[in-house]
């Protein structure tokens, strides 16, 4: 059996093109800085794999993941470049980043301390980055003191290399935000700092997909893509001041399963929230909350059928969903849930906004059941099936 191979009517596609066209498009724009491709979270949902070897084809010279179990899974399909885990490692898994050559962030001397005990026999240098905190309040270094203390620690620490330093902004996605500018002030002001301690980091990084389109200001050589580089606004605020158009890479289909006519007072799913008003088709497609396609979805969202926007009504299931259709379709006919269909479109933004969330977290969760096709040079280059993947 062909691991890669699936057998079921519901499948993402992954458009590698759109996504190489988007890192260039990033490459025009900002001609200085290099670009580290973020493909955490298998690729935003994208594909780590597929997603990271596009990226580089098409400029990006790094990666970053947000785990050392993510870089070791590039690592295991034959990535070579350098990739960043953006999250702590464990101080005892150090030797582990070191000898599949991960680069690691560091924001705590302790860690500093603790991994150096697992350094010792190491042949290769830890590429470290040091993380500052200037105002995400998430994880990073924070104020004088620490920064001196940390910075000291780096240098006297034998086998570590400090590769980058880097921040990361909070509101770097509204356009008018004052905490933007303070960030982009303190992280300058520390590197002066560290300048005068004598640490002189290779890569200087605090841009994510927003600040890199708004060209965030500074002595800063690498801009870390996640977003937009899948072809996706940062907020919707910046969807009106793009430099440049995206191509969204992520679409979603699936086929129905089953068709069916309904009588007046017939009713649609669990709680039979839906009533038929009159003689209506309805179509069942096998998709559900367990791929992600979230139960409050409906009702609101749609699929687009021939080319027709469709309603989907009653309650979303596990594993299906209902379609209002306007006359008799067939077994087989194809729905497009994210993407386009002759001149209709529905955009990940629409169903982020049904979902009451950010157009981050749609591809995201839809889960490892949906199988991932990726088109690459305009064909289908291959298919990603997880759950063969024994
Ligand atoms: N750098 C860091 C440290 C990040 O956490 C992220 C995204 C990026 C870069 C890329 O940002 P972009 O996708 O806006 O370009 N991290 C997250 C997050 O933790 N939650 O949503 C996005």
């Amino acid at each position: 059996m062909d691991k890669h191979q699936f057998y079921r009517d519901t499948w993402a596609e992954i458009n590698l093109d759109n996504i190489s066209k988007n890192v260039k498009s990033f490459k025009a724009h900002l001609p200085d800085q290099k670009i580290m491709a973020v493909v955490k979270a298998n690729g935003y949902g994208h594909g780590a794999y597929q997603t990271a070897v596009t990226a580089i084809e098409s400029g990006a010279e790094y990666l970053a993941v947000a785990m050392l179990d993510e870089a070791l899974a590039l690592r295991k399909q034959g990535v070579s470049e350098p990739i960043l885990v953006m999250n702590r490692i464990r101080p005892e898994y150090v030797s582990l980043a070191v000898q599949n050559e991960v680069s690691v962030t560091v924001f705590q001397k302790e860690w500093l301390i603790e991994a150096s005990a697992y350094m010792e026999k190491e042949e290769k240098p830890l590429n470290i980055h040091l993380k500052l905190d200037t105002g995400m309040g998430r994880v990073g270094i924070i104020g004088e003191e620490e920064l001196h203390e940390a910075a000291l620690l780096i240098r006297k620490t034998p086998y570590v290399v400090l590769e980058g330093v880097f921040t990361h902004f909070a509101t770097a996605d509204e356009w008018d935000s004052k905490l933007f500018e303070e960030q982009r002030k303190r992280f300058i002001n520390q590197l002066g700092i560290l300048h005068t301690l004598g640490c002189k980091p290779k890569l200087i990084h605090s841009a994510n997909s927003a600040a890199a389109l708004r060209k965030v200001e500074g002595p800063f050589n690498l801009v870390r893509l996640g977003i937009s580089m899948y072809g996706l606004s940062p907020s919707m605020e910046m969807k009106k001041k793009l430099p440049f158009p995206l191509e969204e890479a992520f679409s979603l289909h699936s086929q129905l399963i089953h068709v069916k006519k309904l009588a007046a007072g017939d009713t649609v799913s669990y709680g039979a929230t839906y009533i038929a008003k009159e003689d209506e088709w309805v179509g069942t497609l096998p998709i559900g909350y367990a791929d992600g396609w979230q139960r409050r979805l409906s009702p609101g969202a749609h699929v687009l059928m021939k080319g027709e926007r469709l309603p989907i009504i009653g309650r979303i299931c596990m594993d299906q969903c209902m379609v209002r259709l306007p006359f008799k379709m067939d077994v087989g006919e194809k729905a497009t849930l994210i993407g386009v269909q002759q001149d209709e479109r529905i955009e990940m933004d629409e169903i982020a906004s049904l979902a009451k969330t950010i157009n981050y977290e749609i591809p995201c969760l839809i889960s490892a059941r949906v199988p991932r096709v990726f088109v690459k040079n305009g064909r289908i280059s291959e298919n990603m099936n997880v759950i063969l993947n024994f």
